[in-house]
């Protein structure tokens, strides 16, 4: 039977979004139905997150400290939210590009456009579209930037589960999703959350270079490459000199952990035109690299999440690479 939660999704996969599913919120709004779990979800994802900040683990993102009950509580971000609509985009390219040391690796997600823009896009569409269904309810959509902790609820909407290296792992898609969410205050009908199939696997946490998944479900982001690469905003010399010899060829990102997923075997080819690798990603030869100049990075990266790290960031992380190129080239020749 067609439903306006049914027919909110078909339109949402007609939009082009590969899965979606809708995670119930508690609402303190008087006369409105009520779960008995609800609640439950807020409190541990503010407990999490706050023992999460107080390890350090986020490093200098310190944005990530500001109101983390706001951030683990959806009804704060909008009043009276009772749903929020989560959808993931498959964005695995299929394609492989050569791995030598002397050409820069850079994370699948950001091969292609910005996943920002491409999702928001369609997230404003079928904002429109629950609006016509529910009038007079509200709704807000995000992608990433807003309060919303947006792997758990993921996985409360039937998405997938959150894996060992701390990501959503989805059956069909493996690691390849990008997600984003629109809070609302309609009362649409709820998914059964993603139960979590990683049993005794912890092939992603041997697979981390720098063992920064501390624990299963656990990352110290101050270790991990892809936040030394996109985030970290200090100097070569600013990064320990261990971390720099792991980073490899690695200038923007990491996929190892997703890389070894087993789950991955379902991966499929993405739909998304935007995600299709642009011209700079075939051409990341160190050397190359090394000498772009501003003004060229500006005009390579336009609406590229390589702009992330800026021209200072970005020649840093080149650096890096190339040194330990260097240093691997000359061990290789010393034997
Ligand atoms: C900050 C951030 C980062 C940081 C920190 C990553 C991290 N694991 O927290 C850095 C820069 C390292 C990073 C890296 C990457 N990121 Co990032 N990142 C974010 C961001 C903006 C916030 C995440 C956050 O709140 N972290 C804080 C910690 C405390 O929260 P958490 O990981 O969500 O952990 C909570 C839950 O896992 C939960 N939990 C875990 N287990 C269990 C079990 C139970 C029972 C319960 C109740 C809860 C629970 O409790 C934890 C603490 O509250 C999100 C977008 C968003 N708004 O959510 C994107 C996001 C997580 N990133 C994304 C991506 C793609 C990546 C990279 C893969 C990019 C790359 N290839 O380089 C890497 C992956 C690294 C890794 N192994 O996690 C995607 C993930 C998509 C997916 N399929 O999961 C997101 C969702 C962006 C998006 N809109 O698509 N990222
Ligand atoms: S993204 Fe790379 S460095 Fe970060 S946890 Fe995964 S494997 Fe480790
Ligand atoms: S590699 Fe294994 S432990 Fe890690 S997310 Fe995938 S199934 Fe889970």
């Amino acid at each position: 039977m067609s439903t306006p939660t049914h027919d909110i999704k078909t339109q949402g996969y007609a939009l082009g979004f590969d899965v979606m599913g809708i995670a119930r919120v508690a609402s303190p709004l008087p006369g409105r139905p009520r779960q008995s779990t609800e609640g439950s979800l807020p409190t541990a994802l503010w407990e999490r997150l706050q023992a999460w900040l107080a390890s350090g683990f986020h490093g200098t993102m310190t944005w990530l400290e500001r109101d983390p009950y706001r951030r683990s509580h959806p009804e704060s971000v909008l009043p009276g939210c009772q749903s929020i609509v989560m959808v993931g985009v498959n964005y695995w390219p299929k394609e492989e590009f050569p791995d030598s040391p002397e050409v820069g690796r850079v994370a699948r997600y950001a091969w292609g456009k910005d996943y920002h823009k491409i999702l928001a896009e369609k997230l404003k569409a079928l904002e429109l579209i629950i609006q016509q269904n529910y009038p007079g309810e509200h709704t807000r959509s995000y992608v990433d930037t807003g309060a919303i902790m947006e792997k758990p609820w993921a996985q409360q909407a039937g998405l997938g589960w959150i894996g060992k290296h701390t990501n959503l792992v989805s059956s069909e898609f493996g690691s390849w999703l990008v997600l984003g969410e629109i809070l609302t205050t309609a009362f649409l009908e709820a998914d059964d959350p993603g139960t979590d199939l990683c049993g005794s696997c912890t092939l992603c946490i041997q697979a981390c270079p720098t063992d920064a998944i501390v624990k299963p479900y656990v990352l110290d982001a101050e270790r991990c490459i892809s936040y030394l690469t996109i985030e970290y905003r200090g100097t070569q010399e600013d990064i320990p000199e261990e971390l720099r010899r792991k980073m490899g060829n690695k200038i923007f990102g990491c996929d190892d952990c997703l890389d070894i997923c087993p789950f991955n075997v379902h991966a499929q080819s993405t739909k998304e035109k935007g995600f299709h690798p642009f011209p700079l990603v075939r051409q990341l030869n160190l050397d190359q690299l090394l000498e772009m100049r501003k003004e060229a990075f500006e005009a390579k990266t336009h609406e590229s999440p390589l702009r992330r790290p800026k021209y200072e960031g970005f020649q840093r992380n080149i650096r890096i690479a190339w040194d330990n190129q260097k240093k691997q080239s000359s061990s290789t020749s010393a034997q």
